[in-house]
């Protein structure tokens, strides 16, 4: 079967979107090109003992860094000079990252979790990074403020993850369904291995922390107690799978089916929405399961709904297939 690219697929993507400038296809390239450079970094970690701080300098008389910070630091110094964003947000930085004045711009805004799960690389588990696209709301100035760039995961123009396992692969939308590709090393392209992916209605999986058991409220304990009875209304036995690493847990149930959790809990006041954040993790996945046919919610709302308020806003998460998704809703809806 003739392999096609990445590039081809955006190229034509750009060839049939009405108005394309080849912005978008430029910052896309980057973002391909910093994950490459990630790749290849993550896979020798164990080697080169570039692993947490070890206060060591490297072959170049570098600073070495923990590998999440070194992956922040190579998407920022890349995607700035994309020439086509008004601003970055990264997991990893408190705040708004701007675009050096004597940089081009756009009106591009890219959010991103560099390495989601990178406490579990000395394992060799697999971790990601997840990047969501939007276009700037308001204002037109070199300096951008949080009022415009901040919209609710609906208004994204593109989501995905990187995903660095037995092969890294890169998995996105851009509101035309899902397409998957696998990064072949001995050409350094990413290509075509999932096309048009649509994940089961209903899967056999639910993943969740359970050790939180205790910290979580009556209707999420509900929630998860409905996955454990095969004699639910759910009418099938589930498996427990969670690795505690969301790119690996949501990518196994994006393609197999099933449901990946992270409630509410009062294990910590200042957490009491859950750990994980809105627009670098739930709102990408969400774009992407939504177009794949599932759901993805807080409990009570659609997570693509979700107004966001602040930049690390965290909320709860239930996201994956339909079936699954929409029986936690029923919990939560309940009086
Ligand atoms: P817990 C990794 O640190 C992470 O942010 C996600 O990748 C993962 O799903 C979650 O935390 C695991 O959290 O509380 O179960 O260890």
């Amino acid at each position: 079967m003739r392999q096609i690219s990445v590039t081809e697929h955006l190229q034509l993507h750009q060839k049939n979107t009405p108005g394309a400038t080849g912005r978008f296809t430029s910052l896309f390239n980057e973002l391909i090109l910093s994950a490459k450079i990630i790749h290849r970094e993550v896979n020798k970690a164990g080697l080169v003992d570039i692993l947490g701080e070890t206060g060591d300098r490297n072959v170049q008389d570098e600073e070495v860094q923990k590998l999440d910070e070194y992956a922040n630091k190579i998407l920022i110094h890349r995607m700035q000079r994309c020439g086509v964003l008004c601003a970055m947000s990264s997991e990893e930085q408190a705040d708004l990252i701007q675009i050096p004045r004597n940089f081009p711009r756009g009106d591009y805004f890219l959010v991103f979790d560099p390495l989601d799960g990178s406490s579990n690389i000395d394992a060799n588990v697999s971790i990601g990074t997840i990047f969501s696209i939007y276009r700037r709301k308001h204002g037109s100035g070199d300096q951008v403020e949080l009022h415009d760039v901040l919209q609710k995961g609906s208004e994204q123009v593109a989501a995905g993850y990187f995903l660095y396992g037995s092969s890294t692969v890169l998995i996105f939308t851009t509101g035309d369904g899902v397409h998957g590709f696998t990064l072949d090393p001995s050409v350094g392209e990413f290509l075509l291995s999932h096309p048009d992916i649509r994940t089961p209605e209903q899967g056999r999986i639910y993943s969740v922390n359970e050790a939180y058991w205790h910290y979580w409220d009556r209707k999420t304990q509900d929630s998860v107690t409905v996955f454990k009875d095969p004699n639910s209304e759910l009418g099938r036995l589930y498996s427990l799978r969670y690795i505690g690493s969301l790119v690996s847990d949501f990518h196994r149930n994006l393609l197999y089916g099933g449901i990946f959790m992270y409630p509410a809990d009062f294990r910590d006041p200042k957490k009491p929405h859950g750990k994980l954040r809105l627009l670098c993790e739930a709102a990408p996945l969400a774009m992407l399961v939504r177009q794949a046919g599932g759901m993805a919610t807080d409990g009570l709302n659609p997570i693509l709904d979700i107004e966001p308020q602040e930049l690390h806003q965290r909320t709860p998460l239930f996201i994956g297939s339909r079936i699954d998704v929409s029986k936690v809703q029923e919990i939560f809806a309940t009086e």
